[in-house]
């Protein structure tokens, strides 16, 4: 299936969509559909706390948000499994959710308070989870590439048959450390997917001033490695695109890199009003809302209706403003222990 794509300036760009298949087609049951949509709207929810918990300046760290992200990072998480390894970047809140992560848990790291992963060093999505195989990301674009491929380097060795899943943006993909990265893991046919979340900016940056290539996707040939551009609002577009990915990977075939082709919805946090972009774009792409698609698509196969959109709705409202009760009442760290864990000479 062809589509006409909105990309900033790139207007003459078009992109194949992996999907068209159904979910049964795919191997997914209608319970497996209700998982994936449970998370898309719980990630839009905490997205929603979080934004009002900046404007109640109760955020310490940025207050970055997914909100139009949710069919990649979530479908594509949706497709590993619970061994392998997640390299999340700052828009895959979706990710962290499917693979185990509480709202409780998140909301205490993205609040700076004492019992989060980074034991309130970070407000943001910067932390390992050692137990869930989740390695966040550090605040350098790309630097954590040559690492996930260091993983799948490891997992290679091993001969342990798991995947390795990053994600880069639009504007992370120009640094060096993508380049060098994926040369290697295709050099070492290395079990390693990086998805590029083609997003529109990178901060206020169009497309256009980042690359004069024309889609993200050619540079996969360069590397002799397979590229998939996909529609990265449709959840089971990504799902399919992943699935094949990640086979791919196991059989030893080596790595894949994919542009899920999306919007950012917002400014690149909270604190910027995204002025710049042309209206026309965000209501362009207001009509492709990844959580709009999905349930119009659960409501056409018999898989959802009202009754059960409510329900689920209330249950992901009433699950962030727990988190954010619990994080709120958790105390900030002592400044004593600020320099623990700090390596001096
Ligand atoms: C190497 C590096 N350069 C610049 C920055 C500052 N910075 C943080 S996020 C960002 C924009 C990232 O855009 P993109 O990669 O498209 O991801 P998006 O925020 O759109 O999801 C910039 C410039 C950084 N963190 N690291
Ligand atoms: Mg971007």
């Amino acid at each position: 299936m062809e589509n006409d794509i909105l990309l900033t300036e790139k207007k003459d760009v078009k992109y194949k969509t992996v999907s068209g298949k159904d979910h049964e087609l795919l191997g997914l049951s209608s319970q497996d559909c209700l998982e994936l949509y449970y998370n898309m709207i719980r990630a839009r929810e905490f997205d929603n706390g979080i934004i009002r918990l900046y404007r109640q300046s109760k955020m310490l760290g940025g207050a970055y948000t997914a909100i139009g992200n949710e069919a990649t990072s979530i479908g594509s998480a949706f497709a590993l499994n619970k061994d392998d390894y997640l390299f999340p970047m700052h828009r895959d809140i979706g990710a962290h959710f499917v693979k185990g992560q509480s709202a409780k848990q998140l909301m205490l790291n993205h609040l700076a308070k004492k019992d989060g992963l980074t034991r309130g060093r970070d407000g943001t999505g910067h932390y390992y989870d050692r137990e869930l195989r989740i390695i966040g990301n550090i605040s350098h674009l790309a630097a954590m590439i040559p690492v996930a491929v260091g993983v799948a380097l490891a997992c290679k060795m091993r001969n342990e048959k798991k995947v390795v899943l990053n994600y880069i943006g639009d504007g992370g993909a120009s640094v060096g450390d993508f380049h060098e990265g994926i040369n290697i893991a295709a050099v070492m046919k290395l079990p390693f997917v990086l998805i590029i979340e083609n997003n529109q900016y990178a901060y206020s940056t169009p497309l256009k001033k980042q690359y004069a290539c024309k889609n993200l996707i050619d540079r996969a040939e360069g590397y002799g490695i397979p590229g998939e551009l996909i529609d990265g609002t449709d959840v089971l577009a990504v799902y399919d695109a992943c699935k094949l990915a990640f086979e791919r990977a196991r059989n030893g075939e080596g790595p894949t890199l994919i542009e899920s082709v999306t919007m950012r919805m917002r400014g690149h946090a909270e604190h910027d009003d995204a002025s710049y972009v042309p209206k026309e774009i965000f209501e362009y792409w207001k009509k492709k809302d990844p959580i709009e698609q999905f349930e119009k698509y659960l409501m056409q196969c018999g898989i959802l209706n009202n009754e059960i959109k409510n329900d689920l709705h209330k249950k992901a409202i009433d699950e962030i403003n727990d988190a954010i009760d619990f994080a709120e009442k958790n105390p900030y760290p002592d400044g004593e222990e600020a320099s623990e864990g700090v390596y001096a000479l």
